[in-house]
């Protein structure tokens, strides 16, 4: 058997390829990415270090994350076990229909930190909601063309089976199960469905052509962590690509937190509808595109909910007359941008070791751990953001939709029926962060004590 670690990282390097081949501006985007984050280390040497030292260095040049979107919640669910193969597992709840975008969605990620270190590949899947389309007739329409479609190969299906019956799979078995999980991922030009089909489709929400009309999920982007989005995005244009003009998630900071996200538009590509034959037209469709994001660190729901606050305020009340990127710096000139304050305001999750040196006399191993910190004992590094941000995401949604505002869903999510379709619950981020904190908590003092006796 091998480890569930190293088939995700065979399969991350497989879709890469394929996505090269598919979209070859993506290969621009990660050499640019490459060049980006090259500089970026030799300009800051402490920053290399510290990346180093908690193993973010080994996974930067092969991080990515993907998104798919789904139409059945037999899709999802069988996705599910796909991804748990390679030791993905979803991850919290997006609600995007607040934005006009009619999905929800989770990320299928790896959750320990071991794990995260040899490989973080995560996808963004998203289920289609039909029930938030109005025409009844319509839906009814899109759900029989999907109840018709096997997304997955017979081999697929039997590898997956396989690996749940038997806890994994062998060497020459995950190569296989490579091979033919990514067949789902692959980009089809010939649509399912007729030309007048697709138009009402895509009348209806073009997110809805893109799911219902093709053979399967195809893979709509695959996204290179960069290490300065700022310099990356102004780049862009030089290498041919006409960059999204605002970047989703919080301003440039002295310390990062959560996500940052950028992107290029969609490309028009030919396709071929059912009932071309012999008139050799075809048509164009939009949905792949390139992404890239620079990420910080995680916020705690205090946290986090002052995040949301100020990106609310940037949106919403800011004075009109200033660009967005203006209201969003200062709206955020509340957000403390200090790694003490956003430690001892308990506004992120921190990572704790112990210094080295032995504990001052009168402190205990047990004291609060920033007694601790403050005095030499133990040292705090921020534990990375591995998810993503539900404005942010529709934010990318919209820009590769041809523009403009989605439809107007009355904003109601609906995780319970998502969970359903998914058949298990999602993680809380949030519980897989704090465990990953006081775990490290408890290490350093397991440390101290042994240091004080
Ligand atoms: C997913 C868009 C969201 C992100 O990184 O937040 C996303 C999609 O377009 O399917 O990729
Ligand atoms: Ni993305």
């Amino acid at each position: 058997m091998i480890s569930a670690d190293e088939i995700r990282a065979r399969f991350a390097r497989a879709m890469s390829d394929m996505y090269r081949q598919e979209v070859p501006q993506y290969g621009t985007l990660t050499d640019l990415v490459a060049r980006i984050n090259a500089q970026v280390l030799q300009a800051d040497p402490a920053l290399r270090a510290r990346l180093a030292a908690t193993g973010a260095l080994d996974r930067l040049d092969v991080e990515r994350h993907g998104a798919i979107r789904l139409g059945t919640a037999a899709e999802l669910a069988t996705m599910r076990r796909l991804f748990a193969v390679m030791g993905m597992a979803p991850v919290g709840y997006y609600d995007l229909s607040a934005a006009g975008i009619p999905v929800h969605s989770t990320a299928f990620r790896p959750v320990d930190d071991a794990a995260l270190a040899r490989n973080p590949f995560r996808v963004f899947t998203s289920l289609l909601r039909l029930d938030l389309i109005a025409d009844t007739a319509l839906r009814a329409e899109a759900e029989r063309i999907l109840a018709a479609r096997h997304i997955f190969t017979p081999g697929a299906l039997a590898l997956i089976a396989q690996a749940e019956a038997e806890g994994g799979l062998a060497d020459a078995q995950a190569d296989l199960f490579v091979r033919e999980a990514l067949e789902t991922f692959r980009w089809h030009r010939e649509a399912t469905v007729s030309a007048a089909t697709y138009r009402r489709l895509h009348d209806a929400h073009r997110l809805i052509a893109d799911v219902v009309c093709f053979k399967g999920p195809h893979i709509n982007h695959l996204t290179p962590r960069t290490l300065d989005i700022d310099a990356a995005q102004a780049e862009m244009p030089a290498c041919g690509m006409r960059a999204k003009d605002v970047v989703e998630g919080p301003p440039r900071r002295a310390c990062p937190i959560l996500l940052r996200q950028t992107s290029f538009a969609a490309l028009e590509e030919p396709i071929l509808f059912r009932d071309d034959a012999g008139t050799g037209q075809g048509g164009c469709h939009t949905a792949r595109f390139g992404e890239i994001e620079q990420r910080g660190m995680a916020l705690t729901p205090k946290g986090r909910a002052l995040y949301d606050r100020l990106l609310r305020t940037a949106r919403d009340d800011g004075p009109a007359d200033q660009p967005y990127a203006t209201r969003l710096q200062r709206a955020f000139t509340r957000f403390p941008d200090s790694e003490d304050e956003l430690r001892t305001q308990g506004l992120a999750y921190f990572r704790y070791a112990p210094a080295g040196a032995s504990l001052p006399p009168g402190l205990s191993a047990d004291a609060p751990i920033d007694d601790l910190v403050r005095a030499g004992a133990a040292v705090a590094t921020p534990i990375t953001y591995e998810d993503f941000l539900p404005v942010s995401a529709a934010g990318i949604f919209r820009s590769n939709l041809g523009g403009g505002g989605g439809a107007d869903y009355a904003a109601n999510a609906d995780r319970a029926g998502f969970e359903a379709a998914l058949g298990a619950a999602v993680q809380d981020e949030c519980t897989l962060y704090a465990a990953i904190q006081d775990q490290s908590i408890a290490a350093t003092r397991h440390a101290l004590h042994g240091a004080a006796s």
